[in-house]
């Protein structure tokens, strides 16, 4: 009879604690909903090109029917004209070995390449690409993209985006980077379309789409579906181009054997 009683006792204690956690449970899912917790957008792969496997891709930018690409590492890094039909590389343009390069952008018939640590802006004519140096910065240089013809946005892998004045590229303001509050650090390679700028964040398969006026991300881009599971050694995501003409993102990363065409 005691057993029976115990036995009676247990399924009670069973019965009440699932009731409490499935009612603790519809609360919490329920409850609170934020509304500045942005959406997630996937990815749609419309097209393929193929890419360089040594190319440690460091930025990405179509402009006026030719892709440009900026590779990094000390003692091969280089900037690079693709035609974006058909991945081909056009040209190749060495950086001296002492040069780590970054990111890319193409303002005003100047390509403006930033290097990692050195705090060298380097220019290139865009008719007839010849190294100069442009300019210096104050940090490290990561990621680039214009916002128009006098003001470029770069990053520094912090959650920091600073505006700057094409001439000089003195600081003329600064935004931070958040989700809800929290802020988005390692920002890398930059893409500006649409009025929002793009970023990725380093060792990260995520996009994210952020408003220039404020630094609030409004939607991340999932693009995690591109990584090829029988890759060797995938790098991380690293290059993003806004096509005007196929109203498509390009992406790839670093010595990835493709670079994606897709649509969010
Ligand atoms: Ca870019």
């Amino acid at each position: 009879m005691l057993k029976k009683y115990r036995l009676l006792l247990a399924c009670l204690i069973m019965t009440l604690s699932v009731t409490l956690f499935s009612c603790s449970g519809t609360s919490d899912s329920n409850s609170n909903p934020d509304p500045m917790i942005p959406e997630t957008l996937q990815v749609t792969v419309i097209g393929t090109l193929p890419h360089d496997t040594s190319a440690y891709t460091q930025g990405l930018e179509i402009h006026d029917g030719i892709l440009w690409e900026s590779t990094g590492l000390y003692g091969y890094s280089t900037l690079r004209k693709l035609n974006p039909s058909n991945g081909s590389i056009l040209e190749t343009y060495p950086l001296p070995d002492t040069l780590f390069g970054e990111g890319i952008t193409i303002v005003n018939d100047k390509i403006y390449q930033l290097t990692w640590q050195s705090g060298l802006v380097l220019e290139w004519d865009l008719q007839n690409p010849v190294l100069q140096v442009s300019d210096t910065i104050e940090t490290n240089g990561w990621g680039i993209c214009s916002v128009s013809s006098s003001t470029v946005v770069t990053s520094n892998g912090t959650a920091t985006l600073s505006f700057r004045d094409i001439t000089t590229f003195d600081t003329l303001q600064t935004i931070s980077v958040n989700i809800d509050g929290g802020p988005v650090n390692q920002l890398n390679e930059l893409e500006y379309a649409g009025g929002y700028i793009y970023a990725n964040k380093y060792y990260s398969n995520y996009i994210y789409r952020i408003d220039p006026a404020t630094g609030n991300v409004t939607a991340l881009i999932d693009a995690s579906s591109l990584l090829g599971s029988n890759w060797i050694n995938p790098g991380v995501l690293n290059g993003i181009a806004w096509d005007p003409e196929r109203e498509a993102f390009l992406l790839t990363g670093k010595n990835w054997p493709t670079i994606f065409i897709v649509t969010l």
